[in-house]
């Protein structure tokens, strides 16, 4: 009865190996693509791809262009998140806007105005709500958080 099953078993191993084969070339073809895509204008981390186009806009405009683009405004939820986000603001040398913002409640600071945010990286005395009117966030150079007014002009990054 054990022998009925050997010639599928073999069949079945042939496709594994295949499958792996396969599995292999995707994988180095995706290895090549997060290389190309590090070259010209994205940053990525295990989930997320960051990019940029050198395109820039106040956050109303930043938060637009992105899910026209099919994605989100840039959101850091992890340290590696963020220094993939800064990557991208020191090859443009210029601040970009966070899809994070306390316009709901001052000083509580939100994703996409509606999940209170578990990471933050913010620089030395921020956020400080300057003029009571700071309710977005940009990030600098050195990937330190300020909050900022939103009308300012910042370099747009998405997230994908
Ligand atoms: C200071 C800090 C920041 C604040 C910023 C803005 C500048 O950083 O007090 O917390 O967000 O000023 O108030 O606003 C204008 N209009 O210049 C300056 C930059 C390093
Ligand atoms: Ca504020
Ligand atoms: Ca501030």
């Amino acid at each position: 009865k054990a022998e009925c099953c050997i010639t599928e078993v073999k069949h079945l191993q042939n496709q594994i190996r295949n499958l792996q084969g396969q599995l292999k070339s995707l994988q180095d073809i995706i290895n090549k693509k997060h290389k190309v895509e590090d070259f010209i204008n994205g940053s990525q981390t295990n989930e997320k791809l960051f990019a940029a186009n050198g395109s820039a806009g106040d956050y109303k405009t930043s938060k637009a262009t992105c899910s026209q683009a099919g994605g989100h405004l840039a959101s850091p939820r992890t340290s590696s998140e963020n220094g993939a986000i800064q990557r991208i603001i020191q090859r443009y040398n210029k601040a970009a806007y966070l899809d994070i913002n306390d316009m709901q409640t001052e000083g509580i600071f939100k994703y996409q105005s509606v999940e209170v945010i578990g990471y933050a990286n913010w620089a030395p005395g921020e956020p400080n709500d300057t003029g009571g009117e700071e309710d977005c966030v940009e990030m600098y150079t050195d990937g330190r958080w300020n909050d900022r007014s939103c009308g300012e002009e910042r370099l747009i990054i998405c997230e994908f």
